[in-house]
């Protein structure tokens, strides 16, 4: 059976894989399966169809057959576990690449997205400007930490793994504040992701979604 994701019908950032099915496509790219993606709006997103599917009414989801699973980790750790390639076959291993995908939701990914709710959604608040300093200085915390651990390496501890989906698409989300850019070993681990063929494929699926809903 192919499985499905939703996805934004209008995402903000028109496609250029921000939004978080980008994950999810990739990973469905490194292993070579096949997905159906159903677009859904922001309205959509809050009726009940879709919060049955996912409980806080956001994208992405998975469904396939009777199983259907959100939270993009989770997701991916079963497309992990149901297929070779993004996991290594070494019990310590495999269990030390899951370590780096809760690390990148769970200690990395919320700094990050504490400036993204700072600029975006309190941006015009008179205490942000005060704020913006130490948020910015909790992301450079964990990318100096992240950057020690990788030193010259290629991927986070081995060969290429969902641990780094999970990881570069989290800090990816640094790029137009420019941090990264202070952090060149990061931005080449950045860079050496983006230039595998599954990462494009996933990137040209995710906006010609935008390209067609605007020609629609
Ligand atoms: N922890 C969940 C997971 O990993 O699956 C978080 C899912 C999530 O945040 N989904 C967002 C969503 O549905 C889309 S990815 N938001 C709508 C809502 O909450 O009502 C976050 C996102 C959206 C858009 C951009 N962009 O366009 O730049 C970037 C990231």
């Amino acid at each position: 059976m192919t499985p499905t994701i939703t996805a934004f019908e209008a995402s903000p950032d028109r496609g250029q894989g921000l939004a978080r099915d980008m994950r999810v496509r990739w990973a469905f790219e490194e292993v070579g399966q096949p997905y159906d993606v159903r677009l859904v709006s922001f309205k959509a997103m809050k009726e009940p169809a879709h919060m049955a599917l996912q409980p806080f009414g956001q994208i992405p989801t998975y469904e396939d057959g009777d199983l259907t699973l959100f939270e993009t980790g989770s997701i991916i750790l079963h497309i992990a576990e149901t297929h070779p390639g993004l996991l290594p076959a070494d019990a310590n291993a495999r269990a030390r690449a899951i370590s780096w995908m809760f690390a990148a939701v769970s200690t990395m990914e919320p700094p990050i997205i504490e400036l993204q709710t700072a600029k975006l959604n309190e941006g015009d608040k008179p205490w942000t400007k005060e704020r913006m300093p130490a948020v910015l200085d909790r992301i450079r915390a964990r990318l100096n930490q992240l950057a020690a651990r990788l030193g010259g390496a290629e991927w986070l501890d081995g060969a290429f793994s969902a641990a780094d989906i999970m990881m570069v698409h989290v800090i990816q989300r640094l790029r137009l504040s420019g941090l990264l850019n202070e952090y060149p070993t990061l931005a080449a681990y950045v860079a050496r992701a983006e230039a595998r063929p599954a990462y494009k494929r996933a990137f040209l699926a995710q906006l010609a979604v935008f390209k067609n809903y605007q020609a629609g």
